[in-house]
């Protein structure tokens, strides 16, 4: 236990060090190569003007929303080369600045403990990749707050575009092979997970649990692979809860403890923080508080088109293809259709391969534009038949957009 202890503190000093030297190259490193040169930024639609692109340690250039901690979205061009993501592409969210940002991935160790657990133990990453027999699967990691910053009207919080998504292949050992080791007690209520990363300016540790059902379900899984090779340092390196159809809340980042527990865990990140209302839209009039609250949970149902956006111009009279993606909470995606006259009326896109119902899923359509003013939208539907709205609702923590989206082009 004082070892443990020991243990933790040591790690937590080298996270501190290295904190710094990250944003320290960070901020430099876009800049010092060219000081004649602007810095690069892209616009976003409500972004009040443009917004900072830099390249952190293993990521390509990607929208800055905050350096410290990063929080990086991925620009929507990406979306339309391929179905995955590229890891040096792939968004960044963390809630503190105490990052980790040099770990021996072989030697991290995981412990699994708690009032619930018969045998508690500690792996290595190593040994997670060599005692057990692996699971992969492609599955979207999507931030509750992306799209917020198109809320209308305007709610508080991270101001993110639709990029606070992606589509990865993961692979790593099912949760449930792990803790069968640990020996659960039928009173086992919930599992608790913690990461590396901590708080220096205050406010709670990152931590999030799951039902002891759903953690056990076989999917849920500690991935140490992401598209074919380490996770990213700013994704979650060595190891990072897989939570498919599930809010990024919860794929914890640098995990380091899980914890088998015999009551509801309430830390302050699922109470009050990442909660929707308790209601069929988990929405509210604009302005309103909500009376009940639950943790948020699944994704709701979205497609975007991504080969087109506002404003590009086509040619009248030539035939246009226009791609995009779809995807959803685990149903998996059944129908999505296209309207080209803002959404009166709707014809079906064609469907592109099933990757699996954690995937985002292809659709494509094509269209002769008409000369004037044309407003693309798509609509899924999943397999068990939820579709989006057409009509934006609201809440007050900007979680879970999935309105059908409008992208306006014109042919001249
Ligand atoms: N350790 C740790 N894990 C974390 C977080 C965090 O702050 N610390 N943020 C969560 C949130 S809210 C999101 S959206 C995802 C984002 O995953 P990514 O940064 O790999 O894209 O990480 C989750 N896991
Ligand atoms: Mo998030």
């Amino acid at each position: 236990m004082s070892d443990n202890f020991q243990n933790k503190n040591n790690q937590r000093r080298q996270i501190l060090k290295g904190g710094a030297a990250l944003i320290g190259s960070a901020l430099v490193g876009p800049f010092a190569s060219d000081a004649q040169s602007e810095p690069a930024t892209v616009e976003l639609p409500f972004a009040n003007g443009k917004r900072l692109l830099a390249a952190y340690p293993e990521k390509r250039p990607l929208i800055v929303l905050t350096s410290r901690p990063p929080q990086l979205e991925t620009p929507f061009e990406v979306f339309n080369h391929g179905l995955i993501t590229p890891n040096d592409a792939f968004f960044v969210r963390y809630h503190h600045s105490a990052i980790p940002t040099s770990i021996d991935g072989d030697k991290h160790v995981i412990n699994i403990s708690g009032s619930a657990c018969a045998k508690p133990f500690q792996l290595t990453v190593a040994e997670l990749r060599s005692q057990f027999k692996p699971l992969e699967y492609i599955a979207v990691n999507q931030c509750s707050g992306n799209s917020r910053g198109h809320f209308n009207p305007r709610v508080t919080g991270g101001q993110l575009s639709n990029g606070a998504m992606g589509n990865a292949r993961w692979v790593g050992v099912p949760l449930k092979d792990v803790l069968a080791r640990a020996e659960i007690k039928d009173s086992a209520r919930q599992v608790v997970f913690n990461g590396l990363d901590f708080p220096i300016f205050g406010g709670g540790d990152f931590v999030k649990s799951l039902n002891v059902n759903h953690a056990m379900d076989g999917e849920v899984m500690l991935a140490y692979q992401m598209n074919g090779t380490d996770i990213p340092m700013l994704n979650g390196y060595p190891v990072k809860l897989i939570v498919p159809g599930y809010y990024g809340t919860y794929w914890i980042k640098h995990l380091s403890d899980i914890e088998v527990v015999e009551n509801d865990f309430e830390g302050f990140w699922m109470k009050p923080a990442y909660r929707i209302p308790d209601n069929d839209c988990a929405c509210v009039e604009p302005g309103k508080a909500p009376t009940a609250t639950k943790p948020i949970e699944r994704f709701t149902v979205r497609s975007f088109i991504t080969s087109h956006k506002n404003g590009d111009q086509l040619r009248a009279g030539r035939g246009v293809a226009v791609r995009g993606i779809a995807f959803d909470g685990g149903q998996g995606i059944r129908e999505v259709a296209f309207s080209i006259d803002g959404g009166q009326s709707w014809q079906p896109a064609k469907l592109g391969k099933d990757l699996g119902r954690y995937s985002f899923r292809e659709f494509t359509f094509n269209f002769t534009p008409a000369k004037g003013e044309h407003d693309l939208r798509t609509r899924a539907w999943t397999r068990s038949g939820q579709s989006q709205p057409l009509e934006a609702s609201w809440q007050p923590a900007g979680y879970m957009r999935h309105v059908v989206e409008s992208v306006a082009v014109s042919a001249v």
